[in-house]
C-alpha cells in the first residue's frame, strides 16, 4: 500500500482497511503462544484445548470490560465494521488488543505473579501484532519487554483522521479531544479496575498516531510518564495553509513539564525550512518522514528544559521510511526508555 501524502510534504497514514478475518487465523499461528482467539470469532470443534482454556478462564473479565467500553465510547465511533485481534502472550505479562476496536484482555494475567511495571496505551491497534498488516505491523508483542501491558486501540477507520487529529486541518473536523477523553476517562479506568495501578503509564502512536499520543499527554498533563512518537505528524495544523496550531506550538507553550517524551523520525533530514513561514518547519522532497517537524519538536523542547537521556530522547534513523516495518525496527528504543523511568 502506498502512502498518501495530502500536501508536498506531510506524511501521515492512509486510511486504513480494516484487516480480514481471515488474518487471525495467521496471526494466532504466527504468535506461537497460548493465544486467545479474538471476542468474535467462536472457536473451532478442532481449536487447541489450551487456547480455549485460557480463553475460558479470562472471558467473565473480557465480556465485562467490553461491555463497558462498549457502553461508553462516543457512539458515532461504534458500530462500524473493524476487524477481529488476537492477545497473545509475552513472558511473564499480558497484552491487551482490540477486537471491534476495543481493547481485549489478553492471556495469561491470571498466572502472572509480578507486579505490573509499565502500561502503554497504543493506538492503531490493527497494526500493532498482526503480522498480516501494513509491511508486516510491529510485532509489539516481539519488542515488549517483561511486565509491561499494551493496551492497544483500533482506529476507527473512517473516524481515524478526526481522532488522531488534535486540530481541524484538510476539512477534517478534530476529535482528538473526544479519542483523548476515551482514552484517558473510559479505557484507562476499566484497565486499572481489572489489573491494578501500574507504576508508570505511557502513550505511544507513529505517524498521526505519534501525533494523538503527544495531545494525549498535552490534554492530561502529569497523568502520562512517558509519551512516544515515532514519525509523527507533527506539522499538522500548519500543513493545510499557514495554521499555527501544532502540537509543536501548544508544547511549547506549555513549557516544561512533568511526562517523558521520545520523539523519533527517518528521513533524509538536514534541508528544513520553514517555506511558508508560518512557523513550522517543512519537509521537502528530500527530508521526508516528518524528520524536520520532529526536530523543531526537539529543539524547542530542549529550549523549554528537557534534557536527553532524562525526559527527551531523539532518534533519527537516516534514510528510514514511513511505514510499521521501519517503526518495527526501532520501537524497541522508546521501549526500552520507558522500562528505564
Ligand atoms: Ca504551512
Ligand atoms: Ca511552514
Amino acid at each position: 500500500m502506498s502512502l498518501v501524502c495530502l500536501s508536498n510534504s506531510p506524511y501521515i497514514r492512509p486510511m486504513l482497511t480494516p484487516t480480514a478475518l481471515l488474518m487471525l487465523s495467521v496471526g494466532l499461528a504466527a504468535c506461537g503462544t497460548q493465544a486467545i482467539s479474538g471476542a468474535d470469532s467462536s472457536p473451532g470443534s478442532d481449536a487447541d484445548p489450551n487456547e480455549l482454556n485460557a480463553r475460558a478462564a479470562v472471558m467473565p473479565q473480557l465480556d465485562e470490560l467490553l461491555t463497558a467500553l462498549r457502553g461508553d465510547r462516543d457512539g458515532a465511533m461504534l458500530g462500524q465494521n473493524r476487524h477481529a485481534g488476537w492477545p497473545a502472550t509475552v513472558d511473564g505479562g499480558y497484552l491487551f488488543v482490540s477486537t471491534e476496536g476495543l481493547p481485549l484482555v489478553a492471556s495469561d494475567h491470571d498466572n502472572w505473579a509480578g507486579a505490573i511495571m509499565t502500561e502503554l496505551y497504543a493506538h492503531d491497534g490493527q497494526n500493532l501484532f498482526n503480522p498480516g498488516a501494513l509491511f508486516g505491523g510491529w510485532n509489539l508483542d516481539e519488542a515488549a519487554p517483561t511486565g509491561m501491558t499494551i493496551v492497544g486501540i483500533d482506529n476507527d477507520g473512517g473516524q481515524r483522521l478526526a481522532e488522531y487529529s488534535h486540530t481541524d486541518e484538510f476539512g477534517t473536523t478534530s476529535r482528538g479531544d473526544a479519542y483523548a477523553a476515551y482514552v484517558q476517562d473510559t479505557v484507562r479506568p476499566l484497565v486499572r479496575q481489572y489489573y491494578g495501578e501500574p507504576e508508570e503509564v505511557g502513550t505511544i502512536g507513529a505517524s498521526l498516531c505519534g501525533l494523538i499520543a503527544l495531545h494525549i499527554a498535552d490534554r492530561y498533563p502529569g497523568k502520562f510518564d512517558l509519551v512516544a512518537s515515532l514519525s509523527g505528524t507533527l506539522g499538522w495544523g500548519s500543513i493545510d495553509g499557514q495554521g499555527t496550531d501544532t502540537i509543536i506550538a501548544r508544547d511549547t507553550a506549555a513549557g516544561h513539564r512533568s511526562t517523558a517524551i521520545y520523539l523519533d523520525s527517518g528521513g533524509n533530514g538536514e534541508t528544513c525550512a520553514d517555506t511558508d513561514s508560518d512557523g513550522t518547519n517543512d519537509d521537502d522532497d528530500t527530508a521526508g518522514d516528518n524528520y524536520c517537524e520532529t526536530r523543531q519538536m526537539e529543539t524547542t523542547l530542549l529550549v523549554a528544559g528537557y534534557q536527553y537521556n532524562a525526559d527527551l530522547w531523539h532518534w533519527y534513523e537516516p534514510g528510514a521510511p514511513h511505514n510499521e516495518a521501519a517503526w518495527a525496527a526501532r520501537v524497541f528504543r522508546p521501549l526500552q526508555e520507558f522500562m528505564s523511568l
